[in-house]
């Protein structure tokens, strides 16, 4: 049995837009809610909540079972949590800060079995391979890896077109928030500033031929599809559940 169609990596192919929810509470039963929510794919986040493996093992397992495409956000650009990642079962992944082509090329070379990268086989120990199950997991598994690089940086900025360039990289997808602090802007989130930046980056990212990725509110979803955005994350479960509580918390 070859390794499973990354469903995620599939949709992107078909030319669509992708609207998603990142999770970031660790929590089975949020991670359980999210995947019948109608999203298009959930996003575990390694990076600003617990990195826990076997917490996010259990999390991309509910995934599977809600029929929810799934992806990963790795905590930091390092070729063994990558690594540790994609045993676990992902087989999307993102990466924060990804400021070069030289970071991108590291990222994919983690991600992939020889010749193309250095991933080391897990044989059956491993999620990803249905713990054996997979037989030609192996064999396989490359075609089904699919990388989202994250632009936060004024130097990715400069560096898309090298970075988008990058073969194994799928989407280049940015964190307007850490961009925001990087430009100077973290005071003006809202401001014109940034969010002309982001949407010209998006457009320089499609000419490249990539497609474009964006965190955005959802009041802000429709502006930054037009510029060509086709995997939009539009809210996480914890901001939901503030947002919920406060809503319930006031008095009438
Ligand atoms: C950011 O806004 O910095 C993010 O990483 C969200 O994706
Ligand atoms: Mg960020």
């Amino acid at each position: 049995m070859p390794a499973p169609i990354n469903r995620l990596k599939a949709a992107l192919g078909d030319g669509g837009v992708l609207r998603g929810v990142f999770l970031s509470l660790g929590s089975e039963a949020a991670t359980e809610i999210a995947g019948r929510a109608g999203f298009d794919f959930c996003l575990v986040d390694g990076e600003h909540c617990a990195y826990d493996p076997t917490v996010i093992s259990r999390q991309l397992t509910v995934l599977a079972a809600t029929g929810m495409p799934s992806a990963v956000r790795v905590p930091t650009n390092e070729g063994w949590i990558i690594r540790q990642v994609l045993d676990l079962g992902a087989q999307s992944i993102m990466v924060p800060m990804v400021n070069s082509a030289d970071e991108a090329r590291a990222i994919v070379r983690a991600s992939l079995y020889p010749p193309e990268g250095v991933r080391g086989h897990g044989g059956a120990t491993m999620r990803a391979g249905g713990y054996g199950a997979f037989e030609a997991y192996g064999q396989t598994a490359n075609h089904q890896i699919s990388i989202m690089a994250q632009i936060e940086t004024r130097r990715a900025l400069d560096a898309i077109e090298e970075i988008a360039a990058v073969d194994g990289i799928d989407v280049l997808f940015f964190g307007p928030t850490d961009l925001s602090y990087d430009m100077g802007l973290a005071d003006d989130p809202n401001g014109d500033a940034l969010w002309e930046a982001v949407s010209d980056g998006i457009r320089r990212i499609v000419a490249a031929g990539k497609v474009a990725g964006v965190f955005s509110s959802p009041d802000r979803e429709a502006a930054m599809i037009e510029a060509g955005a086709r995997v939009v994350a539009v809210g996480s479960d914890a901001h939901s559940l503030t947002t919920a509580f406060r809503r319930l918390a006031a008095r009438p």
